[in-house]
C-alpha cells in the first residue's frame, strides 16, 4: 500500500485514507529524526494542515519520493512554495466547502462586534440585569462596509450583506465585475468605509497589509473583522488603535501568534476574541477532510488531482 505521513491529528482525513494507504502520524514520534529517518523515504503522499507546522525544506528533505502534499484548509501559507515549487510538487487545498460556512461566521462576528452581544451575554449570566439594563451599541445601519480581499469568501460575505440592507465597497489587485465600488488601495478603501473586512490569503505578500495608516483612514468610528490570517494585520498597531481611539473596535478570528492572544486585547471588553473556528463546523471540517481525501486517492488512481493550488498547476501533465 502506498504511504501518506499526516503531519497534524485530522479525524476525518484518518478515516477516510486508512483503508486505503499505510498512514504514519508524524505528531505521535517519540523522535521525529528517527521516526522520518526511518519511514521519510517511502512517503509518497503527505496531508497537512495548518496546525501541523510549516511544510518547509526541513521535512521535505526526509521526503525524497514524495508526489503529492494535500492540504486541510483553503489557506496554504504554511507551505513554503520555494521549497515545493522547486521540487515540483503539486500541492492541493480545500477551496469552495468551506466559503458559506466562513462568509456565516463572518457575518456573525461582524454583528456581535458591532451590537456587542457577548459583553451583554456576560452581563446577564452575572446577575446584573436587575440592577441595570446593558448600554446601548453601535449599530450595522447606515454604515459602509468594505472587503480587502473579494474572493469566494468575500464574495459569499458580500452576498450576505446585501441582504442587510449596507452599501458595500471592496479592495483586490485586480477590479472584479461586481457592482460594488472598488478602491486602489486597502488605505483608500478604509477611508471610504466604516466596516473593515479582512478576507485576502495570509504570507508574505498580504502581511501587515493592515497598518497605523489603514487603521488610520478607517476612523474613530471604524471597526476591524479579520477572519483571514493574523499576519495581515499589524497586531501592535491595531492594540494601539483600539487603545487610542484610531478606531472603534475589532472582531478577530485569527490572530499572528495564534493560539497565544496578546493580553492587550484580552483586556478589552469590547473587542470580540475567536479562536479561529471560521470553518469550524462538524458539517464543513468533514467535507473539508473529505476532500483531503478525495486529491490523495485520485492522484494516485488518475495522476490527476482535484483541487491543485494554482502556483503547482503548472506541473501537471
Ligand atoms: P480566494 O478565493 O483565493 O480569495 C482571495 C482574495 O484575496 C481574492 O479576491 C484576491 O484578489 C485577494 N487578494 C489576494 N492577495 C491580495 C493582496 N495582496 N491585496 C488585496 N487583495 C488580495 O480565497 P478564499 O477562499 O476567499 O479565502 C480567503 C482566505 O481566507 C484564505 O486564504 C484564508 O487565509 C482565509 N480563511 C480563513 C478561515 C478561518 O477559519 N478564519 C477559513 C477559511 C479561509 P486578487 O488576487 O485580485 O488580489
Ligand atoms: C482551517 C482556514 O481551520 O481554510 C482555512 O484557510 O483557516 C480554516 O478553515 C485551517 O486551515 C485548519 O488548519
Amino acid at each position: 500500500m502506498t504511504d501518506i505521513l499526516l503531519t497534524a491529528p485530522m479525524p476525518a482525513v484518518e478515516r477516510g485514507l486508512e483503508s486505503r494507504f499505510t498512514l504514519h502520524r508524524l505528531w505521535q514520534a517519540e523522535n521525529r529524526e528517527a521516526f522520518l529517518a526511518q519511514v521519510g523515504p517511502r512517503i509518497a503522499g503527505l496531508a497537512i494542515s495548518s496546525s501541523g507546522g510549516r511544510l518547509d525544506d526541513t521535512l521535505l528533505a526526509h521526503l525524497p519520493a514524495l508526489q503529492i502534499v494535500s492540504s486541510f484548509g483553503v489557506g496554504y501559507d504554511h507551505v513554503d512554495l520555494p521549497a515545493v515549487t522547486a521540487r515540483r510538487l503539486v500541492v492541493t487545498n480545500t477551496p469552495g466547502v468551506l466559503t458559506e460556512e466562513v462568509a456565516d461566521l463572518t457575518l456573525g462576528l461582524l454583528l456581535t462586534t458591532l451590537r456587542q452581544i457577548p459583553a451583554a451575554e456576560r452581563h446577564v449570566r452575572a446577575g446584573l440585569w436587575p440592577k441595570g439594563g446593558f448600554p446601548l451599541s453601535p449599530s450595522l445601519r447606515g454604515r459602509k462596509v468594505g472587503i480587502l480581499g473579494l474572493g469566494d469568501i468575500g464574495l459569499a460575505t458580500a452576498r450576505r450583506l446585501e441582504a442587510f440592507g449596507v452599501e458595500i465597497a471592496y479592495h483586490t489587485r485586480t477590479p472584479r465585475s461586481v457592482p460594488y465600488a472598488w478602491y486602489e488601495s486597502p488605505v483608500a478603501l478604509a477611508g471610504a468605509v466604516d466596516v473593515l473586512i479582512v478576507l485576502t490569503p495570509g504570507g508574505d505578500a498580504t502581511r501587515h497589509l493592515v497598518d497605523t495608516a489603514v487603521l488610520t483612514a478607517l476612523g474613530p468610528d471604524g471597526v476591524l473583522i479579520n477572519v483571514a490570517r493574523g499576519s495581515v494585520v499589524d497586531t501592535q498597531a491595531l492594540i494601539e488603535a483600539l487603545t487610542n481611539g484610531t478606531i472603534l473596535s475589532a472582531g478577530l478570528d485569527v490572530f499572528e501568534d495564534e493560539p497565544r492572544v496578546p493580553q492587550a486585547l484580552i483586556d478589552m471588553p469590547h473587542v470580540v476574541l475567536l479562536p479561529h473556528i471560521g470553518s469550524a463546523s462538524m458539517v464543513t471540517r468533514a467535507a473539508m477532510g473529505q476532500l483531503v481525501v478525495d486529491n490523495l486517492v485520485s492522484w494516485f488512481d488518475t495522476g490527476k488531482p482535484l483541487t491543485p493550488i494554482a502556483e503547482t498547476r503548472g506541473f501537471l501533465a
